[in-house]
């Protein structure tokens, strides 16, 4: 007469260990990483492609899945290059990889980065000055003094860190004058998936860095090509506030998605001064989640506000055909060039949104 609660019981706790087991199994198996061996110096003149690192590596808004092994070599070489802010405005800038913003670095936590960059800032010398510059990631943990060390043209810094923490975090140039360094464009964006992954499945995924370019004309006499000018930036007077590095990038590239879709941004408020409201018309954040960790998270949020240096993961469902302005709604930042679309009218119709 026992039987059947027996067998009953036994298959309950035989499920009830396999589901344990299987979440077991889900679980993350990787553990804090505190420090990392010391930074290497040479002078090995490396003189290959600006970046390395495959799909870790990829100029925003772009982003791709992060390839299954837990290391990866990334490379960014330091370069000064003039790049196009504006339509037809040039702007004398250094960079990381060889753009403004840097590229993206896209990993998973508990993987490790080994991370090299050559200073090549005295590549073309009849062009620009050399300089001495660095990188800090605050995505690592690790000792400022060594990695985030200063390197001379023509010098390579190699070092390693660990994702510990999901998020989207900011790198950037720590070289006194930190600001100037940083207001010639030396900043840049490095995604950390969770190592469960995100709670959500994404239909869309871009990334969005927004900064601040302080300048003045380099000559009266042309008036677009333009330099730093570091006494507006003390001032916290820009002259234009980009996404992904040029006022209006996104209104002439604008971000596709469909209605329906579910679209996940990284955002990155690298300043460097300025605060971000960050919002999209149209739509309401079904999903944010500070500095981009799963923890963070809020809900049904109509603008996020990013310190300088801070990061989000920014979620929404487009809610039906149409065009929808991304914009810092801090609207002298908008006046001044931080404002995109996502475009979402090449849709055969309105989906039915999913559930969350
Ligand atoms: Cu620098």
């Amino acid at each position: 007469m026992f039987g059947k609660p027996v067998i009953a019981t036994s298959m309950f706790l035989g499920l009830a260990l396999v589901g344990a087991a299987t979440y077991t199994l889900a679980k993350p198996s990787f553990k804090m990483v505190y420090g990392s061996p010391e930074s290497k110096v040479s002078n090995v003149a490396y003189t290959g492609a600006y970046t390395e690192g495959g799909s870790v590596v990829t100029v925003p808004p772009e982003i791709k899945p992060v390839p299954q092994s837990k290391t990866h070599h990334v490379r960014l070489d330091l370069t000064h290059k003039t790049v196009e802010i504006a339509d037809g405005v040039k702007f004398e800038g250094w960079t990381f990889g060889d753009s403004i913003p840097g590229p993206t670095v896209h990993v998973r936590q508990g993987d490790k980065v080994f991370f090299s960059m050559t200073n090549r800032s005295g590549d073309d010398a009849a062009v620009t000055f050399p300089m001495p510059h660095s990188i800090d990631f605050h995505s690592a943990m690790v000792n400022p003094l060594d990695k985030y060390r200063t390197i001379g043209a023509g010098q390579t810094l190699e070092f390693e860190w660990v994702a510990n923490y999901p998020g989207v975090f900011m790198y950037h140039c720590g070289t006194p004058m930190l600001l100037h360094h940083m207001v010639m464009g030396m900043y840049g964006a490095v995604v950390v998936d969770p190592a469960e992954g995100w709670p959500d499945k994404a239909d869309r995924e871009y990334v969005l860095v927004q900064s601040e370019f302080y300048t003045k004309p380099k000559d009266p006499s042309t008036p677009n090509l333009l330099v730093a000018d570091v006494d507006s930036a003390m001032k916290k007077t820009p002259s234009h506030v980009t996404f992904n590095g040029k006022v209006g990038r996104h209104v002439d590239e604008p971000l596709k998605a469909l209605p329906g879709e579910r679209v996940r941004l990284y955002v990155m408020n690298v300043g460097p001064t300025d605060t971000s409201s960050f919002h999209v018309v149209g739509t309401i954040f079904d999903k944010v989640y500070l500095d981009g960790n799963p923890k963070n998270l809020l809900r049904g949020m109509q603008t996020v506000l990013l310190g300088s240096s801070n990061g989000a993961v920014v979620e929404f469902v487009v809610p039906e055909a149409g065009k929808y302005p991304i914009v810092d709604h801090e609207f002298a930042d908008a006046s001044m060039g931080a404002l995109g679309f996502i475009d979402a009218t090449d849709g055969k119709g309105p989906k039915t949104p999913a559930a969350h």
